[in-house]
């Protein structure tokens, strides 16, 4: 194999590393009744390698995952990594049409889902122009239409050798849910996920052997699939996998259950977990947790505060993108500047520039920038999108920051989300973090909106709690309090009551859907 560059397979790397390494018989996976040792994920994961293969599935080609967070998953992702073919997770709560563009756009030749899901997909089928074969886990699959997966557990060869794939080569695609547009498909290489392993969490969140990660957000997220896939298994930890919905019930279920040492979550989740927990007048025990980790969007200041009040441990803000594979600028451990992002992650560097690309002093808020090697390749088939943010080496976010004088990075917003008021930048950031401090509000989304005039004016889409009423009397109480702390031209001149705020598959809020909204 002269001349294809260095040799590395993720699949070795995560998964057989540790059985050469005498992890054999560890757990490498709680799922429900089931614990998965590591001998056995590598046995499922070869299995599945070699299923795809005797589908004639061949370097490169992408496989579509479908699949909710299970042992099946992991096997799948990896299994197909390991012939040098590329899985792509997609999210599970999408609309049939949408995988009809996730299926086209990635041409992907076999798609591996769970049985309700396929369900939900099948009558389309016609429009999926690449797909050759289904294959379903499931108990009454109808072997008719579809491939079983326990077909290849049962008749499969556990033994399997990697692909001659390099480091440089495509691993796996994730699609960007996006703020705005179509989404992405985001083609990472092999060494992305041990960068962000050795960087993230082996040097920010110390992830060892003896943890035990549980990440809510799920494993089709670019977040979920480091939580709770590629960091513990690069540390030769163990991972729990939650099949349901993360809400708070299940969440704390999960957590009393198998007894985590490092709980993801994103700032939504945190929220609801401290309603639930007040709603219910339940204690919860959480006192297995060393860590938890916030991302996706910014962590309220009072949210982290009252989690820590009420559970006596810290939560872990920090910034990551699925282009950047994971999270680059973050908190400490014992080092944590509430309200802030953190500061750079060991491997990346960060630049925050005005509209002429000239880098800005501290406390001045531009385009953040990043560098670091695990950097997406490229987005799949779009070349004018790829020049505007792959920029040599570095990485457009589209997210607006100040960094403070002592390193810390502080979030003003999506670029296209900053207002212009009476002149004066304005975050609506800063705005809902002041919206959350008041007892009826559990979400809170602002933007910017032309009056008659054509001048900006700020209105804010506010989600009260259970209990609270919408009344104009309510509306004018926030405003009051808005008013109380912060500069008056920064107060929502308009406030409506909204029943769910619009977000992205990560959590972002999608204000430009909100800004559609006021304009209809
Ligand atoms: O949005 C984030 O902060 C994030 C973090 C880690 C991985 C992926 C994403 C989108």
């Amino acid at each position: 194999y002269r001349g294809i560059g260095i040799p590395y397979n993720a699949a070795t790397r995560f998964i057989d590393e540790n059985v050469e390494q005498g992890r054999g018989d560890k757990t490498a996976i709680y799922f429900e009744d089931r614990q998965v040792s590591y001998k056995e994920l590598q046995e499922m994961t070869n299995k599945t390698g070699n299923g795809l293969k005797s589908l004639g599935v061949d370097l490169e080609n992408r496989i579509l995952l479908l699949c909710h967070d299970s042992p099946e998953f992991i096997a799948s992702f990896f299994g197909a990594i390991k012939i040098g073919a590329v899985p792509v997770p997609v999210n599970t709560m999408l609309h049939p049409t949408d995988y009809e563009y996730f299926l086209n756009n990635s041409r992907s030749k076999v798609c591996i889902a769970h049985e309700d899901l396929w369900e939900k997909i099948k009558h389309l089928r016609k429009r999926f122009h690449y797909l050759q074969h289904v294959v379903v886990i499931g108990d009454t699959v109808d072997k008719r239409e579809v491939i079983p997966y326990s077909r290849w557990m049962e008749e499969e060869s556990g033994l399997l050798e990697s692909a001659h794939t390099v480091k440089d080569d495509t691993a796996f695609w994730l699609f960007s849910s996006g703020s705005t547009g179509s989404p992405k498909g985001i083609i990472h290489l092999q060494h992305d996920m041990e960068y962000a392993l050795d960087h993230y969490a082996k040097q920010v969140l110390n992830m060892s052997e003896e943890d035990i990660t549980f990440s809510a957000s799920k494993l089709f997220f670019a977040y979920g699939l480091g939580n709770g896939a590629y960091f513990p298994l690069g540390c030769g930890a163990s991972t729990v996998l939650m099949r349901e919905r993360p809400i708070p019930e299940n969440v704390f279920h999960t957590i009393e259950r198998y007894r985590p040492t490092i709980f993801f979550g994103v700032p939504t989740l945190y929220g609801a977990m401290i309603n639930w927990a007040q709603q219910t007048r339940k204690q919860y025990d959480l006192s297995s947790i060393r860590i938890c980790v916030s991302a996706g969007e910014p962590l309220p200041s009072v949210i982290y505060e009252k989690w820590k009040k009420m559970f006596g441990v810290d939560i872990l803000d920090g910034i990551g993108s699925t282009e950047a594979t994971h999270i680059f600028i973050s908190n400490r451990i014992g080092d944590i500047k509430v309200g802030s992002s953190g500061k750079l992650v060991p491997g990346y560097e960060a630049k925050i520039t005005d509209e002429q690309g000239q880098e800005l002093p501290p406390n001045e808020v531009g385009d953040l920038l990043i560098k670091g090697d695990s950097i997406a390749h490229c987005y799949w088939n779009l070349h004018d999108e790829n020049k505007r943010r792959f920029i040599g080496e570095w990485f457009h976010t589209g997210d607006k920051y100040y960094r403070d004088e002592e390193g810390y990075f502080w979030y003003c917003g999506r670029s296209d989300d900053m207002m212009k008021v009476g002149g004066i930048w304005v975050s609506p950031v800063e705005i809902e973090g002041v919206l959350l401090q008041h007892e009826a509000v559990i979400e809170a989304a602002v933007i910017g909106i032309t009056d008659k005039e054509n001048l900006v004016r700020t209105k804010a889409y506010v989600v009260l709690k259970e209990g609270f009423e919408s009344s104009e009397a309510m509306k004018e109480e926030l405003k009051e309090f808005v008013k109380q702390k912060l500069a008056s031209y920064k107060c929502p001149k308009e406030l409506e009551f909204i029943d769910e705020l619009p977000k992205t598959a990560n959590g972002k809020i999608q204000r430009f859907k909100l800004r559609s909204l006021a304009d209809s």
